[in-house]
């Protein structure tokens, strides 16, 4: 039974500009044909697919003041932003299908500034093998996938910062980080120095997945919003190997299965991305297939016999 009663609304993104590898822009088709629609149909939610954005060409080109793409990511970033507004508005829950993980920063600007307008508290679960808090003079790649949480807390160039108009979208402490196994030498030291919250792969081997599931998703009401953002890398790579910086590891199917459903059973989900899948890497849409099951785990499908 699904937990959700909102009905959903499928943005398709697809596009690979932040990323190191071309294929992410195949994502959101991959998804679809695996049956992402039917999937969540199939448990009983309302589902529109609004097909795809818009938005430039991968140029391919090298980094600019550290940065790869830039004005081809603000540009998509602001194809999601506003595709995620309107189905906010529409009292939707909005469901980013992309295209690489920059676009994070567009889908989440939006759902601070819906929060910030209905007076709710906003909590983002990063799920990710990597901490994408990098910033142009750290970064050891220029690709902009691995910088959106830097630019959501305000440390980036102004038109990522201020995507959504006056303020940064979110403070560190708003985001628990979880699964995370690969951090470069600087976005450490600005994790630390920013309090960024992370449970990483140690963390989880030392507690286990339940009880850091519970420590993220503790303190919610009905005053959260609660935004997932999934990056299909943050899965171990023998179950998901279609992805670009796919890191070993990584949360079993189990683990991250028992994470969705602890994440459904809060409640709170108002918002996904469903990010990083490139079916170029996967084998038989495997991945497409593996992030698709767990994303009915997330929408309130469940492993109890007694439910
Ligand atoms: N940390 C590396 C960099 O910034 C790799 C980032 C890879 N990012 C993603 N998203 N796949 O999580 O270049
Ligand atoms: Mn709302
Ligand atoms: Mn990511
Ligand atoms: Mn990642």
């Amino acid at each position: 039974s699904p937990v959700s009663a909102l009905p959903v609304s499928l943005i398709g993104a697809p596009t690979d500009v932040g990323a190191g590898d071309r294929g992410a822009r195949l994502g959101p088709e991959a998804l679809r044909i695996a049956g992402l629609r039917e999937a969540l149909h199939g448990l009983g939610l309302d589902v529109a697919d609004r097909g795809n954005l818009d938005g430039p060409p991968n140029p391919w080109t090298g980094p600019v003041d550290g940065y790869r793409h830039l004005d081809e990511v603000i540009a998509w970033n602001r194809q999601v932003m506003n595709a995620v507004s309107a189905e906010l508005g529409l009292g939707r829950m909005p469901i980013l299908l992309g295209g690489d993980h920059c676009l994070g920063l567009g889908s989440i600007t939006a759902v601070a500034q819906h929060c910030r307008a209905h007076g709710k508290k906003l909590r983002v679960l990063w799920l990710d093998a990597h901490a994408d808090f990098n910033t142009n003079d750290i970064t050891p790649s220029g690709n902009l996938h691995g910088m959106p949480v830097a630019c959501l807390i305000g440390l980036g160039p102004r038109e990522l910062t201020h995507l959504g108009g006056e303020a940064p979208a979110m403070q560190a402490g708003q985001m628990r980080q979880i699964g995370t196994r690969s951090v470069d030498a600087g976005e450490k030291q600005l994790i630390r120095r920013h309090g960024l919250p992370v449970y990483d792969m140690r963390r989880i081997g030392d507690l286990g997945i339940k009880r850091v599931m519970e420590d993220a998703l503790a303190d919610l009401d009905e005053d959260t919003h609660l935004h997932v953002s999934f990056d299909v890398d943050f899965l171990d790579p023998t179950i998901a190997p279609g992805v670009g910086t796919g890191v070993a590891g990584g949360p079993n199917y189990r683990e991250a299965q028992l994470a969705m459903e602890m994440i459904a059973e809060s409640g709170r989900m108002g918002s996904l991305d469903i990010v990083e899948l490139n079916p170029i890497l996967d084998r038989d849409n495997a991945t497409a297939l593996i992030a698709i099951d767990l994303v009915e785990s997330l929408f309130g499908k469940s492993t109890l016999v007694r439910d």
